[in-house]
């Protein structure tokens, strides 16, 4: 999509201080929303955020914390007006073997990556009924598809973040909200890079049908599609992006 068809239109991504949460950021932006980019990492939101230019802006949340994530809808309105679009992108990606994960870090990754994803949906939509639009997009994993090892907590987490997709969506279909999923594969994001993950790219890469590396930027065109106008007649689905990964 080359047109700034989103032009208008206020978008939130969590976690959009790296990774593929800023590809989201910068290809919502370039296609002409206003951009606000939440994530725990204040000074790396307030970075994207300012290269994004117009009125995109940065801010602080963590978006497990039911108070920031009320201040955060109050701060977004007040600034820009209203609440159109909203990614939850912000999760935390473990690698961790299943029996050295006890109950406390079980509970740390849900907190993030499902009870962060309601609390900034049940925000959100609030705002979204009040104009009789919105588009929601869940990033999800293709590991919830493939079971992939190391990652038992994060994938039940996913598995939540896809559950929660379907139900919402026909929760929010009359009031003009579409809820869609996004699952990518193995990315070459900030956080992967730099951390246990890095070491699956060969094996990962002999499974896809397209032979190379995902780049945050791979991922950030099928999120702004589903956040367009004209994918008005989606909702509730998961899409696979992941050069072939899992075939879904
Ligand atoms: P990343 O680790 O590079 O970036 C994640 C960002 O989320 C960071 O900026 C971090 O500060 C922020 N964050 C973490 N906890 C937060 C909280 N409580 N509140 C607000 N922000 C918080 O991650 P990434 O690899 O770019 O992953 C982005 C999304 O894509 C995640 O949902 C992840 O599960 C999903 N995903 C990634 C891959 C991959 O291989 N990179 C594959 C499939 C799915
Ligand atoms: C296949 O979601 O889907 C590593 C790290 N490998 O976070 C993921 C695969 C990772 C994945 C993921």
């Amino acid at each position: 999509m080359e047109r700034k068809v989103l032009e208008g239109r206020t978008a939130v991504v969590t976690g959009g201080a790296q990774g593929i949460g800023a590809a989201i950021a910068r290809d919502l932006a370039a296609h002409g929303a206003t951009v606000v980019v939440a994530d725990l990492n204040r000074s790396g939101a307030e970075r994207v955020g300012n290269e994004l230019g117009g009125d995109c802006f940065g801010l602080g949340v963590d978006v497990g914390d039911e108070a920031q994530v009320a201040g955060l809808c109050t701060e977004v309105t007040a600034r820009t007006g209203r609440w159109d679009i909203l990614v939850n992108n912000a999760a935390i990606v473990p690698f961790t073997s299943w029996d050295a994960v006890d109950f406390r870090e079980w509970r740390r990754i849900m907190r993030v990556n499902l009870d962060g994803v309601f609390l900034m949906c049940r925000s959100a939509s609030d705002e979204m009924r009040k104009r009789g639009y919105g588009r929601i997009v869940n990033i999800a994993s293709n590991a919830f598809f493939a079971g992939t090892p190391n990652m038992a907590a994060y994938i039940a987490a996913k598995g939540g973040v896809v559950g929660f997709t379907r139900a919402l969506a026909t929760e929010l279909g009359t009031f003009g909200i579409t809820v869609n999923a996004v699952s990518p594969g193995l990315t070459a994001s900030d956080g992967v890079l730099g951390g246990p993950h890095a070491a699956s790219f060969d094996f990962v890469q002999s499974l896809q049908a397209i032979k190379r590396r995902g780049e945050p930027e791979d991922i950030a065109p099928v999120v702004t599609f589903l956040c367009s106008e004209e994918a008005r007649w989606v909702t509730g689905s998961t899409f696979n992006v992941d050069g072939g990964h899992v075939r879904h």
